[in-house]
């Protein structure tokens, strides 16, 4: 008895000694894992699609005949596939622009589809579409504008249950719908049943959003709510696809209003931020959201595409694109080359990680225990990472290549599901006098990727001399870049 105590007792020592130290522990504001997954989606698509197509106007007045919306070729599936192609994993239908128009036979209105001549009025666009979605592996989203200049209630209170019934037709009827899109324009001249007015409302309260965003998480608990205030995803603060390069996921929701939060805070976030929204940078591949023939030849380059792409995917945010299909209802031919050849320019770029499977060290690592290693920074698994001790600054990672290596891209990760944390860093490379620095910044978040003139060098150091809390990094990058991308 006494032996087998004395066993049990070395087994329970031995248990203590090699069990691994607890997580560092997380900043006050972290994501919801639901956010974790929808910020590694990075690049989605936006398909703005109605009368306008027809019309040849960004926004219809809301006067239009549902007769004109006539695709020759509508063809859902092409929009998914040429998404699923350039790496998309979600895609946002305009289920509702500011017209009015519904591109599903919504049961509240005639301005709609149903009266369309697209397949004799029994067609139904949104079902469509998230049908394609999912045969391809999308996401489906949808935007629904609150702003309808058609409806002859817009102002009252009775359009906000027509606008409620909406929501509730389309996060019933089609299945898990991933996110929904709230936007900001807000009032003015239109239709409006025919009294051709301007109708302006008061945008702090006149939707109740709070309401309505509680009636939304209540129909589809898992889905993500855009807006210029959220409360998951949030508007970047300008329609160009840039994210500041300096750009917090946490944001103060006290300073946002729906429809009038200002540009720059929405652009940078902020580092006091009471709430984790992910960043969101919406542009299109052409001039206007919709589709006009004389754009054709005003297509974004794929060297275009490619720098929006650096800065928003590759400064902590999600890329919106928009992808507007033409009046047959199919994405345009220039649209798909260029997309193609971006997306093949971004891989190309982004392949080959340099420093995979080369050696990182660090002048400090959390307890000296394997869990905190530097190495981990490079074995590719985004849940490992290296932490410091408490308070170690500047923390420093140093990557040693065999070979001299040249490269002009670097990727670094936090594990964000610890938070937000890095404020100040710097880069520097050994060159024959020793180290020099070759770039400094802020930010890293979910995932930074600097671009830098082309070095070669066999060692490499990220210096972080700020943080809010203790140093962590998932993953750093080198690559060097396809020469193409700046050929414009
Ligand atoms: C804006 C709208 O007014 C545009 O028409 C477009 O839908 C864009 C994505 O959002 O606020």
């Amino acid at each position: 008895m006494k032996n087998l105590l004395v066993s049990f007792c070395s087994l329970i020592f031995l248990a203590c000694q090699t069990a691994p130290p607890p997580d560092l522990s997380p900043n006050a504001i972290i994501p919801s894992p639901t956010l974790i997954t929808y910020q590694q989606m990075e690049l989605i698509g936006f398909i703005h699609f109605t009368v306008n197509t027809f019309t040849d106007k960004e926004w219809g007045y809301g006067d239009e005949s549902p007769e004109i919306f006539n695709p020759s070729a509508l063809d859902v599936e092409q929009w998914a596939q040429t998404a699923k192609a350039a790496g998309m994993k979600q895609l946002i239908l305009t289920a509702k622009h500011h017209d009015g128009f519904c591109l599903w036979p919504s049961q509240y209105t005639e301005h709609s589809v149903k009266n369309s001549p697209y397949k004799d009025g029994k067609g139904d666009v949104v079902g469509e579409f998230v049908a394609a979605c999912k045969k391809y592996g999308l996401k489906a989203g949808l935007y629904l504008s609150p702003w309808d200049r058609n409806h002859k209630d817009y102002g009252t209170t009775a359009y906000i249950t027509y606008y409620k019934n909406q929501l509730e037709e389309l996060l019933t009827q089609y299945g898990e719908i991933n996110e929904i899109w709230f936007d900001g324009a807000n009032g003015g001249d239109g239709y409006y049943g025919g009294a051709n007015e301007i109708r302006k409302i008061d945008r702090d309260t006149y939707y109740g959003w709070e309401e309505i965003i509680a009636f939304v998480k209540n129909l589809q608990p898992n889905i993500k709510i855009f807006s210029d205030a959220g409360p998951d995803v949030h508007w970047i603060g300008n329609e160009k696809g840039f994210a500041g390069a300096t750009f917090w996921s946490t944001i103060n929701t006290d300073n946002l209003t729906i429809g009038a939060s200002k540009t720059d805070y929405l652009n940078s976030g902020d580092p006091k931020g009471t709430q984790w929204i992910v960043g969101q940078c919406d542009v299109s591949i052409r001039p206007g959201w919709f589709y006009h023939a004389d754009q054709d030849s005003l297509v974004k380059s794929p060297q275009q595409l490619a720098d929006i792409y650096y800065k928003s995917v590759g400064r902590n945010a999600i890329l919106l694109l928009n992808l507007p299909p033409d009046k047959r209802g199919v994405i345009h031919e220039n649209d798909v080359k260029s997309l193609t050849e971006f997306k093949a320019l971004i891989d190309a770029s982004l392949a080959t990680n340099l420093a995979k499977g080369q050696t990182a060290s660090a002048n400090n690592y959390r307890l000296k225990h394997s869990k905190f290693d530097p190495q981990n920074t490079l074995d590719g698994d985004p849940t490992t990472y290296w932490a410091t001790d408490d308070s170690v600054f500047p923390a420093t990672l140093e990557i040693s290549l065999t070979e001299k290596t040249s490269f002009d891209r670097i990727m670094i990760q936090e594990p964000i599901h610890l938070g937000q944390r890095i404020s100040q860093f710097e880069i520097d490379v050994m060159g024959t006098e020793g180290w020099s620095t070759i770039k400094k910044g802020t930010t890293i978040g979910y995932k930074r990727i600097l671009r830098i003139p082309k070095v070669n060098t066999h060692k490499v150091r990220i210096r972080i001399t700020e943080a809010n809390n203790t140093v962590a990094l998932t993953k750093v990058g080198l690559y060097l870049s396809s020469p193409k991308e700046n050929l414009e």
